[in-house]
């Protein structure tokens, strides 16, 4: 693993890094691979229990490598737009509680990206915003999807529209932050917040993520049907029986998951 992207291991939480703070976590090409191989790679490991998503203390991203795609012809970038597509769904298809710390700038791929995890942390002085409209395109890894599933349509074009930036206060309200934090404290919240699964149960967790992110794409009933067979999928683990005898012989929340 380069140095750009790094996952970093401990007692049961990951940290998935972002460290190429000069230009601002621009997520370039090489970037964008490495960010999918340690998506992978989280979603592979049984140590892993949670992946905390961090550009570090001064910023998320401020977007996909605009120097880089300045130059590229239609050819090119409609090859390019898989990669960066493979790269964000892995980051969202990790099959485990997600949470981004978002310190400073979350722009344009570095808000698409941050939109990849299940819930965000942010600086109180954390701006945000998909501002791909003044460089004269659209957001183009699920901004205008992921943004618009979370915040509703009009706010969603608003923003797209205007390509403004999004002050942190502003995206607690509309629900683009989960909760706003001193700059120092963010990432660790975070870690406290990703912690809580370590031991849990974790085909629960993940089939609660797959029922609520394949729900989210599709009519009421169709949705009502994924949450049913994932449930009685639930009664073919482990953690199934242990949880449910645990709290009969011993009452609620003493359950000690095994993961299988
Ligand atoms: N790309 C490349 N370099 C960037 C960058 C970016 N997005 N953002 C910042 N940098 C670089 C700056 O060029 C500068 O580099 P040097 O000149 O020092 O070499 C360095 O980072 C520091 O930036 P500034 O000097 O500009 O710092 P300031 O504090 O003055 O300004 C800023 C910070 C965040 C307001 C400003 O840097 C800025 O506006 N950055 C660009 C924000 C932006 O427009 N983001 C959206 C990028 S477009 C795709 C799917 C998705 C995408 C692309 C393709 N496909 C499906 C194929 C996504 C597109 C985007 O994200």
């Amino acid at each position: 693993m380069s140095d750009l992207v790094r996952l970093e291991v401990t007692d049961g939480v990951a940290t998935l890094r972002i460290d190429r703070p000069e230009q601002l976590n621009a997520l370039n090409a090489d970037i964008q691979a490495r960010i999918a191989a340690a998506a992978r790679e989280a979603d592979r490991r049984d140590d892993i229990a949670a992946v905390v998503l961090t550009g570090g203390d001064k910023v998320f991203a401020a977007g996909a490598d605009v120097k880089e795609m300045a130059d590229l012809g239609y050819a090119e970038m409609a090859a390019q737009s898989a990669r960066i597509h493979e790269c964000f769904n892995a980051v969202a298809g990790i099959a485990k509680p997600v949470i981004a710390a978002i310190n400073g700038y979350a722009l344009g791929g570095g808000c698409e990206l941050a939109l990849c995890a299940d819930v965000r942390f942010a600086a109180q002085n954390a701006t945000l915003g998909q501002p791909e409209i003044k460089l004269g395109v659209i957001p183009g890894a699920g901004g205008t999807q992921r943004l618009t599933r979370l915040v509703g349509p009009s706010r969603a074009k608003e923003i797209i529209f205007s390509g403004r930036f999004v002050g942190a206060e502003e995206a607690l309200r509309i629900g683009l932050l989960d909760r706003l934090l001193p700059a120092t404290e963010v990432y660790p919240a975070a870690v406290e917040w990703a912690k809580q699964f370590v031991g849990g149960p974790r085909l629960a967790l993940s089939a609660a993520k797959q029922a609520i992110d394949l729900g989210a794409g599709v009519d009421l009933a169709t949705g009502l049907e994924i949450e049913r067979q994932l449930f009685a999928g639930l009664f073919a683990t482990e953690d199934r029986t242990v949880g449910m005898r645990s709290f009969v012989e011993n009452g609620p929340g003493k359950a000690r998951f095994t993961g299988r």
